[in-house]
């Protein structure tokens, strides 16, 4: 039984002490495979909640408009520094809050109200942010989306006669639950061709990226954006990376454009993150990321799944479910009760909703993080199977959770006593 990992809040808290409880509890006993969540290490959860929090810091180091900015300039040059070096970026701007405020700030960077953005269908695994008819941004530039071909790769044929059709002023690559590798090189040449601007967002493979095992956009592409949460397992928040040529614009749209002060505990945070997946280990981290999800792969084909674009090449799979009588809801539904937390998610030409699709989309970075390998993906498979087919049989989903529970006690979750 967990005990909680706080020291003052049970002192003067307790509705609060108990709901953080509760959550260490949910974390460590169930399994984790929402493929946009990680656990991040203790020192990283550790500068989230040091004295930074105090300190407003609007402007960037050297160049701040209230004073006291001694150790803020510190901390956020070195993740600066750090990022740049993870990526080969020349210029990063660690200050957006989070993914969407990146995206929206890298938007006001390079482009005017009424401009033409060609960017992926969120259906085929693009993201809100990418011009859904939704969001705001939607209603401010003008949002051309492509799909996925038939077989579920990047229709680069589609991308290039849109591109020539509508000529973009940006094209925008890096998807939410697409499992496939990009083509950078031949996206830039779509872009060359047009007088396109390039954007990617990376968010959910910037680990993976940061290890070298997946392709880099940032030496390629005018400016990309990510989160700092995802498979790069830094604190929850956003970061851009661009051209040295477009590093006033893109400082000057987030602040003061976008944003006001930025939350220098979480840029701590981040620098710290940014250490730890320059070392070595986080190289073998995300090569055992892509084994578990190969594993995943190929033991749900064989359970009879129907796997979107065919597979996968990083951390992520998204699942058809409805061949086993199942909805997308139904189906977090009963992991849920399983104690296996997934997300349903929109299929390509998916026949329903958006809150009742066909689909799930499940990651391994945070079963990676707690050690897990090979042999507990082929445990996971078989578990998702059969909790999809008992969704109505709630003592087999509460039998399923007692088996996930025991393995987890295996496999600490880090900074949880
Ligand atoms: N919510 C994130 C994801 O799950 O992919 C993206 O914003």
């Amino acid at each position: 039984m967990p005990a909680i990992s706080k020291v003052f809040i049970p002192a003067q808290d307790d509705a609060i002490a108990q709901a953080i409880l509760g959550e260490e509890k949910r974390q460590a006993e169930g399994l984790e495979l929402i493929a946009s969540e990680n656990y991040v290490s203790p020192a990283v959860l550790e500068a989230l909640g040091t004295v930074f929090t105090n300190k407003y810091s609007e402007g960037y180091p050297g160049n701040r408009y209230y004073g006291g900015q001694t150790y803020t300039d510190v901390v956020e040059s070195l993740a600066i520094e750090r990022a740049k070096q993870l990526f080969g970026a020349e210029h990063v701007n660690v200050q957006p809050h989070s993914g969407a405020p990146a995206n929206i700030a890298a938007y006001f960077a390079i482009l005017e109200p009424g401009d033409t953005v060609l960017g992926m269908d969120l259906a085929h695994g693009g993201h809100l942010t990418h011009g859904h008819p939704v969001t705001y941004i939607a209603k401010l530039f003008k949002f051309i989306r492509y799909k996925t071909t038939e077989e579920g790769s990047i229709d680069y044929e589609e991308i290039e006669r849109l591109a020539r059709e509508h000529k973009p002023k940006l094209i925008l690559v890096g998807y939410s639950a697409y499992s496939r590798e990009i083509d950078y090189a031949r996206v830039k040449k779509i872009a060359d061709e047009v007088g396109a601007l390039t954007m990617a967002d990376i968010a959910h493979i910037a680990g993976l990226i940061a290890a070298g095992l997946m392709n880099n956009p940032v030496p390629l592409f005018d400016i990309v954006t990510t989160t700092t949460h995802k498979t790069l397992r830094g604190p929850r928040g956003g970061m851009i990376m661009c051209k040295a040529a477009l590093a006033k614009k893109t400082d000057k749209s987030v602040f003061p454009g976008f944003q006001g002060g930025p939350h220098e505990n979480t840029i701590t945070a981040k620098a710290i993150a940014f250490a730890e997946a320059l070392k070595p280990e986080f190289k073998e981290y995300g090569k055992q990321i892509m084994k578990n999800a190969k594993v995943l792969e190929k033991e749900l084909r064989e359970l009879g799944y129907k796997l979107m674009f065919g597979g996968t090449d990083n951390h992520l799979l998204l699942i058809d479910v409805s061949g086993k009588n199942a909805t997308g809801k139904e189906a977090e539904k009963a992991l849920d009760k399983a104690g296996i937390t997934v997300n349903k998610n929109m299929i390509p030409n998916d026949p329903r909703s958006p809150m009742d699709p066909s689909g799930i989309r499940i990651g391994t970075p945070a079963m990676t993080t707690r050690g897990m390998k090979e042999p507990e993906m082929v445990k996971v498979a078989k578990w998702i199977d059969r909790a999809i087919l008992a969704k109505n049989d709630e003592a087999e989903l509460a039998k399923i959770k007692d088996e996930v529970k025991e393995l987890c006690k295996g496999f600490p979750v880090p900074g949880i006593k």
